[in-house]
């Protein structure tokens, strides 16, 4: 009966690692978590800047002293949207999965460009609360790069795709 038991326990053993064997992870898919947010800073400790921020990229707000806290006129704040993370590696050959999800923002409209400036990844929309994936083949080695067009030109983040 011992034996038995211990027959049948080796059997399964070899099922078991026969299933993962058979079914193992395809060492070329890539899945990124790729969080949309929006970082800001305020303070009433120093003064403002004395260029205006949002004149030196469309992609940084900015609330002036007065227009930032009725309360207390001395304060302001700068902000700007991102991807987290904001670069990423990749080899070439990989199947890569990007999976987004809108955080701040109602909404971002994002495309994907190869390295030699072909859409990887045509536009698309992902909303707050929601998450979105899409796929691409890194068929060329250089930078993959994420755009928002709802908030760039600050709002980008890199993939390298180095030679596999
Ligand atoms: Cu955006």
């Amino acid at each position: 009966m011992r034996k038995r038991a211990a027959y049948a326990l080796i059997a399964f053993a070899m099922l078991a690692i026969g299933a993962c064997g058979g079914g193992g992870v395809d060492p070329s898919a890539v899945t990124f978590d790729i969080e949309l947010i929006e970082i800001k800073g305020a303070t009433d400790g120093i003064s403002a800047p004395e260029v205006d921020p949002a004149t030196l990229s469309a992609g940084y707000r900015y609330k002036a002293p007065g227009d930032y806290d009725a309360d207390n006129p001395a304060k302001w704040q700068v902000s700007t949207y991102m991807f987290s993370p904001g670069a990423m590696t990749i080899a070439k050959g990989d199947d890569v999965t990007l999976r987004m999800f809108g955080i701040n923002g109602d909404e971002h409209d994002i495309w994907v460009e190869a390295p030699d400036g072909t859409l990887a990844v045509p536009s698309f929309t992902v909303n707050r609360g929601r998450e979105v994936s899409v796929d691409f083949e890194a068929t060329q080695t250089g930078h993959y790069k994420i755009f928002c067009g709802t908030h760039g030109p600050t709002m980008t983040a890199d993939i390298m795709a180095i030679p596999s």
